[in-house]
C-alpha cells in the first residue's frame, strides 16, 4: 500500500466515524422504472415504464378491442439504508385507479378502494434495512359494484396515474394517517372585510414507544414572507399515539381578502421539533381569507359580495395520455381556464391532481371538487362505506386549498333510473330511497368535516329530483341541462329554470353542465341541433349565457366541458371522444374558447377572427360566408382584402358578419382602439364545376354542413337538390337512423377518420347528377351500412351469412356510371362487417358534354350514399 492511499484511506474511514449521510425527513418520487405487466405476475412479458402511467392510453380509443378493464401488476426494488431504520416509511400514492392492493417483500400490506384520491400505507415494519425491497402493486380497474363510479360518460382509465411518494419520517411527524390528508387543517374565525382569524388544527403522530417532549412553531406570513404571527407550543406526545393540538392567532386588522381578481395568499409554516430544537417535521402551505355564501334569490357571494360564477368543467384526460397526463400540461390547462375569464372551475366527476388547486389558488378560481359517486348507486353496504370513505379522503386532502368552496359528491344520480325500462315498480322505489340514503349521510359527512364550504350535487333534467327531495339535500343544487341537444330547444333553459326558482323557492341553483358537440372539421351556414358543427355551438353558448345572466337568482354557470375527453363507449364525430370541449382533446382552442375569453376576460384588450377551422372554405355561385369576430371591446374597423367594410359592434362579446370573399387568399382584418388581428383564408370559389382553378371536388352526400376531411385533403361542401349547371340528388331523403336518438346520426363507423362523412347520408337516392366537363375522373363514393348487426360467419364465405330479413333491412344495389355498370350487387351486410366505411373508386372518361350521373340501382331495399369525391385525371 502506497503512503499517499493510506492517508486518503485514513481520511475516508475518519469521515465515515462522522457519518457522511443526515437521516431526515424526506418525501421522494419514485416514478421511474417501475416493472409492469398485465393480468398475470406470473408472466415473463414485464416491460419497463414511468409513472404517470396507464395501460388504456391506446386500447380505449381502438374501435375493434374494446379497453382493457382488469388487473395490471407494478413491482420496483426499493433500497433502505441501514441508517433510516428509525425512520417511519410511508408509500404514498397520489392517484390509482381504481382499486390498489400493495405487497412489500410478498406481503400485502393495504388495500384502497376509488381511483381518485390519494392514500399511503406505513410500510417500515415490512421493510429489511440495508438490503433492496419488493414493493409490488396490484391495480384492478375492473367494473365493481361497491366502487363508484360504477358508469359514467368517461373512460375509467387504469393504472398508477399519479406520482408515488416514499415518505420517511422521524417517529414524531406531523400526521399522515388521517385519511392521507396534510395532517392539518387551517380554520378561518369571525372573518370580514376589517378582520379575519386563523385557527390551525394539527395532528401529531409519535411512534416511539415513550412519551416525548416536542415543540410546534406556526407562523404566520403575508405574501412578501413577511411574518405577521408566530406561536410555539411545547407539548407532550404520548407514547405511540396521536395528538391533536390548536394553535390559534389572533385576529388580522383588514386582511387582503382571496378572491379571483385579487387571489392574496397569506403563508403558513409549520414545524415541529424535539426537545434540542432540532426539527423533525414541516410543512407550507398557502392560505387565503374568504368566504362563501349562497342565496336562493340573490346567487353566490364571495366575502360578502355578488359574484355570477362562469366557468368550465374538466376532466383530467389527454389525447395520447390518457388519464397519465404530465402535470405540468394539465397545469397549463388552468393557465388556459384562467386566461379564458373562467371564476370558477368544476373538477367533474372526481378529485383531480392536487397541484391543480394550488395554481388555482395562486390564480384565483373558484372550485367546486367532488367525489365520483355518478348515475346510479348500489344498495349495498359496502357501497356506501366505500363512498362515505372517499368524501372524507377527498375532504380532508382538499380541505386547506383557498380555491376550494364547494365540496361535491353526487352527478346525475337517478340517470341510470330514469331510463331503467326494467325494474319493478318496488325496485325502482328502492333505488330511489337508497340514492337518496346515501345523498343523506355524504351531506352530513361534508358538513360535518367542512362546515364553511358549500355542499353541493348535480343534477339532470328529470322530476326526480324533485319528487324525491334529493335536490333539497345539498346547500347548493346543479342542473345539468342540455337543451338544444338531447332536450328540446336553446330557448327552453330559461323557461324551465324559472319554473324550477318558482316551485322550489328557496333553492339554491346553478347551471353546472351545458353545451353541444362540436368538431372543428364541422361548419355550416345553417346550423342545426346534433350536428357537432362549430356554428351550433357558438349559438348555443351565446344564448345560454345571456339566459343564465338575465337571471339574479342563477349563482352561475359551468360549461360541459372545458376539453373534449375519452368516453371509450361514445361516438360523436370522433369515435370514444366526447366532443362537447371547448377546446379539443390536444387543447387546441375551439372558436368557442374565444367567445369566452372576449366576453369574460376584461383585462387584455382582444379581438379574434373565428376562422381557424376553415381548412379550404369553397363557396358556391357568388356567394359570402358568416364569420364571427370576438371581441372584449366596443367596435372595431373590418377591413377584407385591404378594403374597409364597415366599423363592427360587438354584442355580447360577438360581432356577426356575412364576408364577401373572393377566390383565393383572402386577407380579414380587424382593427380597433387597442388591438387588432389579421387572419388569412384560402377560399376557392365555384361558379360551376368547371375543374379550371381545381381539380378535386368532393360533397358530404345527405348533409347541410362542409366537412374538411384530413385524410383526403379536401374539404366536403354540404349536399343540394340538383341545380342545372352544378350539382345535386336527383332524388333521395336524408337518412335517419332513428327519429329521437341523437337526431339519427349512426356512431363507431369503423376503419376511417373520417366519421361526419360517412354519418350523414341519402337513402333511397337513384340519381345524382354532376354537370363536369368532358375528360378524364376519378370518382370516390364513400358508403357505410348503418343499421347492420354484424354476424359471426360473415368472413366465411363458404356459408351464406343468412340473414334473417326480419331483423335486418338488407339493401342490394347496382352502382353505374353514366349508365356503365362499375359494381354488381353491391350489399353491405353481406359483404363488410357492421358499419363499416366503404370506399368504392373508379375511373370514367366523360365524352359528348354528358357531365357524371350516378346511379344507384336498387335490387333490394333502398340505396344509401355518404359522399362524393371526383378528381380530374390529366
Ligand atoms: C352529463 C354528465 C356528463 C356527460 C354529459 C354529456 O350530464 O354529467 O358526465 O359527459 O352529460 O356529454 O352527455
Amino acid at each position: 500500500m502506497n503512503h499517499k492511499f493510506k492517508i486518503s484511506f485514513t481520511f475516508f474511514i475518519l469521515i465515515l466515524g462522522f457519518s457522511p449521510f443526515k437521516i431526515e425527513a424526506q418525501n421522494i418520487t419514485i416514478n421511474s422504472g417501475w416493472q409492469f405487466v398485465l393480468d398475470d405476475k406470473t408472466s415473463q412479458n414485464w416491460e419497463t415504464v414511468n409513472i404517470p402511467h396507464t395501460w388504456n392510453k391506446e386500447d380505449a380509443f381502438d374501435d375493434e378491442k374494446g379497453y382493457h378493464r382488469g388487473v395490471g401488476w407494478y413491482k420496483k426494488k426499493l433500497y433502505f439504508s441501514a441508517e433510516s431504520k428509525n425512520l417511519i416509511h410511508y408509500i404514498h400514492f397520489k392517484g390509482v385507479n381504481q382499486e390498489t392492493h400493495v405487497y412489500v417483500n410478498g406481503q400485502l400490506i393495504g388495500n384502497h378502494k376509488g381511483g381518485y384520491t390519494a392514500f399511503n400505507f406505513n410500510i417500515t415494519k415490512w421493510l429489511k434495512f440495508d438490503a433492496y425491497n419488493l414493493v409490488e402493486v396490484k391495480v384492478d380497474n375492473s367494473h365493481n359494484p361497491n366502487i363508484p363510479p360504477l358508469d359514467a360518460d368517461f373512460t375509467f382509465y387504469g393504472g398508477i396515474y399519479r406520482d408515488v411518494e416514499l415518505i420517511s419520517k422521524p417517529k414524531q411527524h406531523i400526521s399522515l394517517s388521517d385519511f392521507a390528508s396534510d395532517g392539518f387543517y387551517v380554520n378561518y374565525y369571525s372573518i370580514s372585510e376589517e378582520k379575519a382569524g386563523v385557527e390551525v388544527k394539527i395532528l401529531i403522530d409519535n411512534f416511539e414507544n415513550r412519551q416525548i417532549n416536542n415543540k410546534l412553531k406556526v407562523t404566520l406570513l403575508d405574501a412578501k414572507n413577511t411574518t405577521i404571527f408566530a406561536k410555539a407550543l411545547d407539548f407532550k406526545s404520548s407514547a405511540e399515539a396521536s395528538e391533536s393540538l390548536n394553535i390559534k392567532f389572533s385576529e388580522i386588522y383588514n386582511p387582503k381578502l382571496w378572491s379571483p381578481e385579487n387571489p392574496y395568499l397569506y403563508k403558513l409554516h409549520i414545524l415541529l421539533l424535539d426537545e434540542k430544537e432540532n426539527v423533525l417535521d414541516e410543512k407550507h402551505q398557502n392560505i387565503g381569507f374568504r368566504w362563501v355564501s349562497v342565496d336562493a334569490d340573490k346567487g353566490f357571494f364571495l366575502n360578502g359580495k355578488p359574484i355570477k360564477l362562469i366557468g368550465v368543467n374538466r376532466h383530467q384526460d389527454y389525447q395520447g395520455y390518457g388519464n397519465a397526463a404530465p402535470i405540468e400540461f394539465q397545469k397549463k390547462d388552468i393557465q388556459l381556464i384562467k386566461n379564458m375569464g373562467s371564476n370558477v372551475l368544476r373538477n367533474a366527476h372526481y378529485p383531480q391532481s392536487q397541484e391543480l388547486y394550488d395554481v388555482c389558488d395562486e390564480l384565483g378560481v373558484l372550485i367546486w371538487t367532488e367525489i365520483p359517486v355518478v348515475n346510479k348507486v348500489t344498495n349495498t353496504k359496502e357501497f356506501f362505506d366505500v363512498s362515505l370513505n372517499m368524501q372524507k379522503e377527498h375532504v380532508k386532502q382538499y380541505y386547506n386549498h383557498p380555491s376550494v368552496v364547494m365540496f361535491g359528491y353526487m352527478n346525475e344520480i337517478y340517470l341510470r333510473l330514469a331510463f331503467d325500462g326494467k325494474s319493478t315498480k318496488l325496485e325502482k322505489e328502492n333505488q330511489k330511497r337508497a340514492a337518496l340514503d346515501l345523498a343523506k349521510q355524504l351531506e352530513q359527512l361534508t358538513r360535518e368535516l367542512a362546515p364553511n364550504h358549500i355542499t353541493v350535487m348535480a343534477g339532470h333534467l328529470n322530476e326526480l329530483y324533485n319528487e324525491t327531495g334529493i335536490a333539497d339535500v345539498p346547500m347548493l343544487f346543479g342542473w345539468n341541462l342540455y337543451f338544444g341537444w338531447y332536450d328540446k330547444d336553446i330557448p327552453d333553459l330559461g323557461v324551465f329554470l324559472d319554473d324550477q326558482h318558482k316551485r322550489y323557492p328557496n333553492r339554491s341553483l346553478l347551471l353546472s353542465e351545458y353545451g353541444p358537440g362540436s368538431d372543428i372539421r364541422i361548419f355550416t351556414k345553417t346550423p342545426k341541433k346534433f350536428d357537432f358543427s362549430i356554428e351550433y355551438q357558438a349559438k348555443l353558448h351565446q344564448s345560454y349565457y345571456q339566459q343564465i345572466m338575465e337571471r339574479d337568482y342563477m349563482t352561475g354557470m359551468t360549461a360541459w366541458n372545458f376539453a373534449d375527453f375519452g368516453s371509450e363507449f361514445r361516438g360523436d364525430a370522433i369515435p370514444h371522444i366526447n366532443q362537447k370541449g371547448l377546446i379539443q382533446f390536444d387543447r387546441t382552442p375551439k372558436p368557442i374558447y374565444y367567445w369566452y375569453k372576449s366576453i369574460l376576460n376584461k383585462e387584455q384588450p382582444f379581438v379574434h377572427i373565428a376562422t381557424n377551422y376553415f381548412d379550404g372554405l369553397t363557396l358556391l355561385g357568388d356567394d359570402t360566408y358568416p364569420v364571427q369576430i370576438y371581441s372584449n371591446q366596443q367596435a372595431a374597423e373590418l377591413f377584407l382584402n385591404g378594403k374597409k367594410i364597415k366599423v363592427v359592434i360587438f354584442e355580447n362579446g360577438v360581432a356577426n358578419i356575412d364576408l364577401p370573399f373572393i377566390n383565393g387568399i383572402n386577407t380579414i382584418k380587424v382593427v380597433s382602439a387597442t388591438v387588432s388581428e389579421e387572419k388569412r383564408v384560402e377560399v376557392l370559389k365555384i361558379e360551376t364545376l368547371d375543374f379550371q382553378t381545381f381539380s378535386r371536388f368532393g360533397i358530404n352526400i345527405g348533409s347541410h354542413f362542409y366537412f374538411t376531411d384530413k385524410e383526403h385533403q379536401i374539404t366536403f361542401v354540404p349536399d343540394q337538390p340538383y341545380k342545372e349547371g352544378l350539382f345535386g340528388h336527383v332524388d333521395g331523403k336524408t337518412y335517419n337512423l332513428s327519429k329521437d336518438k341523437h337526431q339519427g346520426i349512426p356512431y363507431g363507423i369503423k376503419k376511417t377518420n373520417s366519421e361526419p362523412l360517412f354519418q350523414t347520408m341519402l337513402e333511397g337516392c337513384t340519381n345524382y347528377k354532376l354537370n363536369i366537363p368532358n375528360g378524364r375522373y376519378k370518382v370516390n363514393l364513400f358508403f357505410v351500412e348503418p343499421k347492420i348487426k354484424s354476424t359471426e360467419n360473415i368472413y366465411n364465405l363458404k356459408v351464406s351469412t343468412q340473414i334473417s330479413k326480419n331483423k335486418i333491412e338488407q339493401r342490394v344495389f347496382n352502382i353505374l356510371l353514366n349508365q356503365t355498370l362499375v359494381e354488381s350487387h353491391f350489399n353491405m351486410a353481406e359483404q363488410y362487417p357492421e358499419k363499416y366505411g366503404i370506399i368504392k373508386s373508379a375511373i370514367i372518361g366523360i365524352k359528348n358534354n354528358e357531365g357524371l350521373t350516378i346511379s344507384l340501382q336498387s335490387i333490394e331495399g333502398k340505396p344509401l350514399i355518404s359522399g362524393i369525391l371526383i378528381e380530374k385525371l390529366n
